[in-house]
């Protein structure tokens, strides 16, 4: 079977594939929107990130009428009531991770509360058009300064409960053992061996 990864964030497909090589996952292959010959964004017109993500996936099933998965990421701050939410990816208007983390150390400057997590969902749609969605949580907290090259969007500010490094500064394979989209993701693997 191919699954097409239903996303345009390149990060988002190095990760994923980090955690299906190591799961050994005979008789599936994930390829890109590319091998499909789509190029531009995808429709994301929702406010919640579940509603994101199925609309992803039923846009790429629906064109070209294969089986694929999405994925749709918000981070959760708790003294923000939960903000940015589903407006992760344009929080301060633009695209711009520096300005996204910019905006969000603003907001909190002065909060001493500084739990969050990051939330995942993957929508899997299948040939015949069954749907099926895996959720992957990860629980952290936001640093008052950036901190790490590596990884992607907010992680810099990001550092997950029981380590003292950002997810910036933690190698990617470590990020996919413990972030919310590697999680998401062994679900879908699960699910995946068994069909
Ligand atoms: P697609 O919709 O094409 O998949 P996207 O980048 O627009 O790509 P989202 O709508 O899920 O994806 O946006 C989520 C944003 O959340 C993303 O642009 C990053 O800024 C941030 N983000 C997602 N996963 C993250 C992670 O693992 N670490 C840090 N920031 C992350």
């Amino acid at each position: 079977m191919t699954l097409v990864f239903a996303t345009n964030n390149p990060h988002k497909v190095a990760e994923v594939n980090d955690v299906l090589r190591g799961a050994n996952l005979e008789g599936i292959e994930v390829v890109t929107m590319t091998a499909v010959g789509h190029t531009t964004d995808l429709p994301e017109t929702h406010e919640t990130i579940l509603e994101n993500a199925i609309e992803k996936a039923e846009y790429l099933h629906n064109k070209y009428g294969v089986a694929c998965f999405s994925e749709d990421t918000g981070l959760e701050i708790d003294v923000l009531n939960g903000e940015p939410g589903v407006h992760t990816a344009h929080y301060s208007g633009s695209r711009n991770p520096a300005d996204n983390i910019a905006k969000v150390l603003n907001l909190m400057h002065e909060a001493t509360l500084r739990t969050a997590r990051f939330r995942t969902i993957i929508v899997l749609i299948l040939r015949g058009g069954e749907q099926y969605v895996f959720e992957g949580i990860c629980e952290g907290v936001i640093r008052l300064e950036p901190a790490g090259e590596g990884g992607f969007g907010y992680d810099p500010i990001f550092e997950p409960v029981g380590y003292n490094l950002t997810f910036a500064e933690l190698p990617m394979s470590v990020k996919s053992n413990i972030s919310h989209r590697g999680r998401a993701t062994a679900k879908l693997i699960d699910f995946l061996r068994t069909t």
